[in-house]
């Protein structure tokens, strides 16, 4: 089986498909699942290479969910995606049993935001089934991450974090070319956190793991730019653009087709350097 890269050629693009009342941008839109899908189906037509379902918002003092609740609205999302032949699914969870019936249904990818802390069993669960993880670095917990987040230095915390957590994926038996790491924009992080960890990205991609972003609409895009969620499309391009030429791989975005556009220009510019 091939590894990440090769299934995935840079600038791979993940489509947000949040089916949540809550998410930070797009909480409510697709609660019926025949919407979600109709936005998933549309996300893949725009270019999306992998559609990334999740029932269980993440955003700064979110409440967590029950599994139960999670599994209600992510796999009528996924069977009827999968059905639809939309591409690769990819669940957005930090909960083992979320993760085992939404690969049963179909997907065929995690993102577990906790990177395997959440549930001692999500690493069997991923390395059972042979699936690619993506594991993201997050200071605290949503409920409580945006309280005054410290680092010493936030490049190499967050490398170590990454590094040890892809360690702990390797000895359950994730095969390497199977994971990938994300900083965790957002995540526990002030703007100048952020900032810090796109600027110097190349030294997260030099990890020897492919690098998964996600800035999409972002507060700290807000911070600087003065826009609303609704507003913050050029924000976020710029900000992925920023992130390929420093060694991103994969972006997380809402709004796929101008994103893909933008990074497919930028890419092909870099391949012609
Ligand atoms: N960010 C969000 C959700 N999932 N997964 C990864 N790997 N990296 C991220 O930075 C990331 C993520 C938050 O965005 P969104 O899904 O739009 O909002 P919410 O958590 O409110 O549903």
């Amino acid at each position: 089986m091939s590894g990440l890269l090769e299934r995935f050629p840079a600038p791979a693009v993940m489509g947000v498909v949040n089916v949540t009342p809550d998410s930070f941008s797009d909480g409510g839109l697709y609660l019926d699942p025949a919407v979600a899908v109709a936005h998933g189906v549309e996300l893949a037509a725009q270019g999306a290479d992998v559609l990334d379902v999740g029932g269980e918002s993440t955003r700064p003092g979110s409440d967590p969910v029950s599994a139960q609740l999670e599994l209600d609205r992510v796999l009528p999302v996924i069977e009827g995606l999968v059905e639809a032949g939309a591409g690769p699914v990819s669940v957005d969870t930090m909960k083992a049993d979320v993760a085992r019936r939404a690969l049963e249904a179909g997907a065929s990818f995690v993102n577990d935001v906790t990177a395997l802390r959440n549930d001692p069993e999500m690493a069997g669960v991923v390395a059972d089934a042979g699936v690619p993880i993506c594991l993201m670095h997050m200071l605290g917990t949503p409920k409580t991450m945006q309280q005054d987040p410290r680092y010493q230095d936030v490049v190499a915390e967050v490398s170590e974090f990454l590094l040890e957590q892809a360690a702990v994926a390797e000895a359950a038996g994730v095969k390497r070319e199977l994971i990938c790491l994300d900083p965790g924009i957002g995540f526990g992080k002030t703007l100048d956190h952020n900032l810090e960890l796109l600027a110097h990205l190349d030294r997260l991609a030099g990890l020897g793991y492919p690098l998964l972003i996600a800035v999409s609409r972002k507060r700290f895009l807000g911070a600087i730019t003065g826009r609303d969620e609704g507003h913050r499309l050029a924000a976020t391009i710029a900000a992925n653009v920023a992130a390929l030429e420093r060694g991103a791989w994969m972006f997380r975005v809402h709004d796929v087709r101008p994103n893909r556009e933008a990074l497919d220009v930028s890419a092909r510019i870099r391949a012609a350097g």
